[in-house]
């Protein structure tokens, strides 16, 4: 008998890459998408869709939203599911500082909302959970390197809604013995990385520079140092982590840092630009071999309060799950730029899934 997963969020930078593993695993999957008014809102799954093999025959696309308890409750007692990841999330940091509720609706009480629809469904026995923590939870950090027993000390109305859903899943493995699990994410990217995070907006910009759409990036703090790894190795942490015999919280990471200003570098010499800077704070520039200014800083792309560096100890993954990450930082950001500049010249990226 296949598998049933139910992911939420499957429209997703991370939805997108589970969907494609699950389905190559002979998954039934099931993914949940919000009624969005242009046709194209679920563009990143074209690739799986266009698929001429496979794959989409096991498929299906129902209409949700996190923040409605009853369709959550629907579609989780309809399908039955064996698996299922929540995914679903307003997921930016610098956004949720704008609409602090609305991020606490989805990412806090939208996953109360899927717990309690496989409690009241009576899945508790059945359907394994996976809730998408976050590196972000550690917020002005305790300690280096981050691991599971970290303190938390968050910064933003999103990882204040995200710890919510950390405990709350938490609190369902130990009151209702649910396989309610945590995998406690750092940052990872992709060709399919939502084009407001700051690497992607990277590889855009230079893209478009390089290309002679644009003549600046504009950026606000690169000196923040983050713990970069690829979004198609942390999904198969996801789906690992179901697979275990006694559910229990993950931290998922490479163990290894970089700040944006060194992802600017790398990836501007992969398209022949050498960068040096100039000035501080912002008023500093990013000036190519030409005497170009390309990069500068401004105050709209700082937050209210900073992360300034993340760090994560994945051994715990290593020991139990037999996962490390794959990619390298040198081939993600290599990746990611081949894909950008094929988007922009030909209107097409790369199949990501490949
Ligand atoms: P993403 O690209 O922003 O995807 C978020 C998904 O949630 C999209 O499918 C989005 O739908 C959906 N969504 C948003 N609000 C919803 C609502 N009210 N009801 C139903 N669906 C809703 O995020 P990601 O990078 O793939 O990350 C996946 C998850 O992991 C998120 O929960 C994020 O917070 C968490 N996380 C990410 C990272 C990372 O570095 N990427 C690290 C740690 C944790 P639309 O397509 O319609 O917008
Ligand atoms: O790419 P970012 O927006 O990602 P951030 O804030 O680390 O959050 C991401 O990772 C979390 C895991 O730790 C996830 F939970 C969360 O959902 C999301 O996926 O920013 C990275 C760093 C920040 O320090 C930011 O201040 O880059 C800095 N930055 C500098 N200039 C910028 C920019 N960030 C953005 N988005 N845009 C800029 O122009």
């Amino acid at each position: 008998i296949m598998k049933k997963a139910l992911i939420f969020g499957v429209t997703g930078q991370d939805g997108a890459y589970l969907a494609d593993a699950l389905l190559k695993k002979d998954y039934v999957v099931h993914g949940v998408k919000r009624r969005q008014s242009s046709l194209s809102s679920a563009t990143r799954l074209d690739p799986i869709f266009k698929d001429p093999i496979q794959r989409k025959t096991n498929f299906t696309l129902h209409y949700g939203d996190l923040t409605d308890a009853l369709s959550i409750s629907s579609l989780v007692s309809k399908i039955k599911p064996d698996e299922i990841y929540n995914l679903a999330a307003q997921s930016h940091v610098a956004v949720s500082f704008v609409i602090p509720a609305y991020t606490a609706q989805v990412d806090a009480l939208g996953t109360s909302n899927i717990l309690e629809a496989i409690r009241m469904n009576g899945l508790e026995n059945k359907a394994k959970f996976y809730q998408a923590s976050t590196s972000e939870l550690y917020g002005k950090v305790l300690e280096v390197p981050q691991s599971e027993t970290t303190p938390f000390n968050p910064q933003s109305p999103y990882s204040i809604a995200k710890m919510y859903a950390f405990y709350m899943t938490k609190l369902y493995r130990e009151a209702y013995g649910m396989f309610a699990t945590n995998g406690i994410l750092f940052n990872h990217e992709s060709p399919l990385r939502g084009e407001n995070f700051v690497t992607r907006k990277i590889t855009l910009g230079l893209s478009k520079i390089k290309l002679g759409h644009e003549k600046k990036l504009s950026l606000g703090n690169i000196d923040a140092k983050r713990d970069w790894g690829h979004a198609k190795d942390y999904v198969n942490a996801m789906w690992k982590i179901l697979q275990t015999d006694e559910p229990r919280d993950y931290v998922i990471a490479t163990g290894e840092q970089y700040s944006v200003r060194d992802f600017v570098e790398k990836a501007a010499l992969l398209i022949d630009l050498k960068i040096h800077w100039e000035g501080e704070g912002i008023n500093e520039v990013g000036i190519d071999q030409d005497g170009r200014t390309i990069i500068d800083i401004r105050e709209e792309y700082y937050r209210p309060a900073e992360v300034e560096t993340l760090l994560g100890d994945p051994s715990l993954a290593k020991k139990d799950l037999n996962w490390q990450s794959e990619t390298t930082f040198d081939s993600l950001v290599e990746e990611m730029m081949i894909s950008d500049l094929a988007l922009l010249k030909e209107g097409q990226m790369p199949n990501p899934f490949k």
